[in-house]
């Protein structure tokens, strides 16, 4: 475990505090790199009363340049400052950073800001949801990951999905005449580890893989095919497309699996270029969702002004904490556009559990990601919340309700992992 700290001696009684809303002070500031399973950074914030709140700064395979973020540019200037005043917290972050967006500054803000929010929903005594404005739902519908190599592995692959309760489930299939395919989890990773559960790998360099999209654009619509014939009209199936077609391949995709009624399409096209979808809604209904790699409400401009996506796939984490969320999501909603939480694996317990609260009370609520940690991360991150017949609940302990096993962690040295890259077949480089 990598720990930096920066602390001031403590002095004040508990009780005073909030209710007579006499400044309080944050007076040490834990950044937390720790690796059960899979690298995770987290931001740990003490306060001179005596509360703590966890915030989550993890950016998969960049995980380091978070932690000296915040180590070395934010935790000093955290120090002192009244935790109460969040937005100004975050104002003060983004806008004297001068260096503004970008993932990596978007994840440290991320990391102060939920870790603020959690100090602040303990000293109310009561769930984040409720300091959200309270449930709009009796629960958060989520999606797990089925995947194949071929039909009959997929198809065993949504079945123990739906044995674990998941109700919505995403579909991923290796593809003829490719090695190797995001998402699907039996095919051998260039580490020999399962891809199931994590698509960073533990090496010193990333693993090259093989892509070629005209391959994919003809297999794809048979396998969605297949699994309506097996399990039904009414499943809601999705698909992450991961980035890598060009605006009129994502076109062509999306209008070829409308017989299939898809819950969504993820990530057709690289949205840098968020004009591009004008193209792609001109030729398909299919449900588009977007944004796990966007940092900041910009990135969403010109597809939520001209209707273009039906989902945010942002991260709290990676988009600047609730507070950041929450208005991007309220400006979603004008448009009646919902939200579809990231949430893999290198989202942290702590990322995971502020999704839910914000998923819980928010009301243009869509579906959330749920792809489970590992044994290793379940004993660091000690977690309240729930999953049930298909719906998480993000529980009813004051806070997040997630806490962090310090000794756990520091069982887990980090290292270094990378996610891989993809050349097509003449060599070019080409998204993963
Ligand atoms: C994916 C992610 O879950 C998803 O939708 O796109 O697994 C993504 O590949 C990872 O978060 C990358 O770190
Ligand atoms: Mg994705």
């Amino acid at each position: 475990m990598l720990r930096y700290r920066l602390s001031r001696p403590r002095g004040r009684d508990r009780t005073r505090s909030y209710q007579k809303g006499t400044p309080v002070q944050i007076i040490a500031a834990d950044v937390i790199v720790t690796s059960p399973d899979r690298n995770f950074v987290t931001l740990k914030i003490t306060t001179d009363d005596g509360f703590t709140g966890l915030g989550d700064g993890t950016l998969n395979g960049r995980e380091l340049s978070v932690a000296s973020y915040l180590a070395d540019h934010v935790v000093p200037l955290l120090i002192g400052r009244d935790p109460q005043r969040i937005e100004d917290t975050w104002q003060f972050l983004y806008r004297s950073a001068y260096w503004r967006r970008g993932p990596v500054t978007m994840a440290a803000i991320a990391a102060v800001d939920v870790a603020l929010w959690d100090i602040k929903a303990k000293a109310a005594g009561m769930p984040l949801y409720q300091l959200l404005g309270g449930a709009s739902r009796n629960g958060v519908m989520a999606y797990g990951h089925a995947s194949g190599r071929d039909l009959p592995e997929l198809f065993d692959s949504i079945r123990r999905h739906l044995e674990l309760g998941y109700r919505s489930i995403r579909v991923q299939t290796s593809v003829p005449g490719i090695n190797a395919v995001y998402g699907v989890a039996a095919q051998p990773s260039a580490g020999g580890r399962r891809y199931d559960y994590e698509p960073a790998q533990r090496a010193a360099l990333p693993a090259e893989e093989d892509w070629d999209t005209r391959a994919y654009l003809r297999h794809l619509p048979g396998v969605f095919e297949a699994v309506r014939n097996e399990f039904g009209p009414e499943l809601p199936l999705l698909h992450d497309g991961h980035h890598r077609m060009t605006p009129i391949q994502a076109a062509r995709l999306g209008k070829d699996l409308e017989p299939y009624d898809l819950f969504w399409l993820e990530d057709c096209t690289p949205a840098e270029n968020q004009e591009a979808l004008r193209l792609v809604r001109r030729h398909t209904t299919t449900p588009l969702a977007i944004g796990e790699v966007f940092n900041t409400v910009w990135d969403y401009q010109t597809l939520i002004s001209e209707q273009l996506i039906d989902y945010v796939r942002s991260a709290v984490t990676h988009t600047g904490g609730i507070t950041a969320m929450r208005k991007l999501l309220d400006y979603a909603a004008q448009y009646q556009i919902k939200s579809g939480i990231h949430g893999p694996t290198d989202i942290s317990p702590v990322g995971m559990a502020a999704a839910l609260h914000l998923d819980l009370a928010i009301h243009n609520f869509g579906i959330q990601e749920y792809m489970r940690h590992g044994p290793a991360t379940d004993e660091v991150f000690l977690q309240s919340f729930s999953f049930t017949d298909g719906y998480l609940h993000p529980g009813e302990q004051p806070g997040l309700g997630v806490e962090l096993d310090e000794q756990a962690a520091a069982r887990f040295p980090y290292q270094p992992a990378y996610l891989p890259f993809n050349r097509l077949k003449d060599g070019t480089i080409h998204d993963w």
